[in-house]
């Protein structure tokens, strides 16, 4: 007998709007002018506030951060394309939509300083506390899908993650999961091209991430990672999908970190420069500015406005950071269990006394 195909796969990759602000009218999503600007506003605050929290770290006013700075387009997207009953279980580096679903800007500043506050969410914010292995967050992402069906529940769980962490056994476990029993669970990559100094291209001998679901039996598609529209649609489809009880879908977005690993790492010392450039040019945010000003959605007197709200908001943000109450050292303790286990009461019980004598 001949050998013959059994299995031939086809990834797809969607990009609608163009660096210089063009797009490609058929495949526009059909947003109101309202939501189009909505998207730019959340990237320019998620900028902002990024962009803050790097200068408070110089100041020695925040412990460490991972900035986000060019990965502002699929936070959006997603929050955008989500519904309030949806559940986000975040990485490290998903500041922006956890914002945009409800986290207070202050509480997730405070994780960065090294509070344990800052794992707090208020009760009905449906986000994961940040996970810092790499990859652990993709076994969560699967299985609040899956206990989402079990329990009758609406909603979907969308899990967020990096090019480096397609690379850790736990996102193959959990795509397997998700893919045999039909999670309700969408896995975006950002592609941030990455992982600390390791380029996307060491990584892996795969030429795209998408196709790292098909082993899997679920559907992958690449998009334009810097174009929120082409993530909007893959998000909606997604989302959809899972909804109606059609499974799983792994998104990657081709994308690039702008700014360092985090602020303990120098980019500098292992990127070329010239990269950074040409990824600058294709910087989601401006692109986003031209296409809403050729469509007379915005001009240059907004713009003003946004940047003095979006300023002032992040400022707030650090003030009530500041203005928090000494932490009490039995916090290391809390938020990891519903109810504290023996040992760690017992932990916390030996703590209290030294530090009270
Ligand atoms: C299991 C594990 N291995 C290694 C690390 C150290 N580490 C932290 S972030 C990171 C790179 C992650 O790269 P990627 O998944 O592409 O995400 P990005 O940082 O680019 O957003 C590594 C190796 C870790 N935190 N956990
Ligand atoms: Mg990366």
């Amino acid at each position: 007998m001949p050998r013959k195909p059994i299995v031939t796969a086809t990834i797809e990759r969607l990009e609608i709007l163009s660096p210089d602000g063009s797009v490609d009218e058929a495949l526009l999503p059909e947003l109101s002018g309202e939501d189009m600007v909505g998207l730019y506003r959340e990237m320019v605050r998620m900028r902002a506030y990024d962009e803050k929290a790097v200068k408070l770290q110089r100041q020695g006013r925040m412990g460490t951060w991972a900035p986000l700075k060019g990965q502002e387009a699929p936070q959006a997207a997603l929050a955008l394309a989500m519904e309030p009953e949806d559940w986000l279980i975040p990485a490290f580096r998903e500041h922006g939509i956890m914002l945009a679903r409800g986290v207070p800007g202050h509480v997730l500043y405070a994780y960065w300083a090294g509070d344990e506050r800052g794992s707090a969410f208020p009760e009905d914010v449906r986000v994961f506390p940040i996970p810092v292995p790499v990859g652990s967050q993709f076994a969560h992402g699967a299985g609040v899908g899956m206990s989402l069906a079990l329990r009758g529940e609406p909603g979907v769980a969308v899990t967020f993650g990096g090019d480096g962490a397609t690379s850790e056994g736990d996102f193959h476990e959990a795509l397997n999961f998700a893919g045999v029993f039909r999670a309700r669970t969408i896995f975006v990559i950002q592609n941030n091209q990455w992982a600390i100094s390791v380029p996307r291209e060491k990584q892996t001998a795969a030429e795209t991430l998408a196709q790292k679901a098909v082993a899997h039996g679920i559907p992958g598609i690449q998009v334009d990672g810097n174009d929120v529209f082409a993530v909007h649609v893959a998000a909606r489809e997604a989302l959809d999908r899972a909804r109606s009880g059609e499974g799983p879908t792994l998104i990657e977005a081709v994308t690039y970190r702008l700014g360092d690993h985090t602020t303990a790492d120098d980019a500098g010392r292992y990127r070329d420069p010239e990269e950074l450039a040409r990824w600058q040019e294709r910087d989601p945010i401006p692109r986003m500015r031209r296409f809403l000003e050729a469509r007379g959605l915005w001009d240059e007197q907004q713009e003003l406005v946004l940047t003095d709200e979006a300023t002032a908001w992040v400022e707030a943000q650090v003030e009530a950071l500041e203005a928090m109450p000494a932490p009490d050292p039995a916090d290391i303790f809390r938020y990891m269990y519903a109810e504290m286990p023996a040992s760690l009461r017992e932990q916390m019980e030996e703590l209290r006394e030294e530090v009270s004598s």
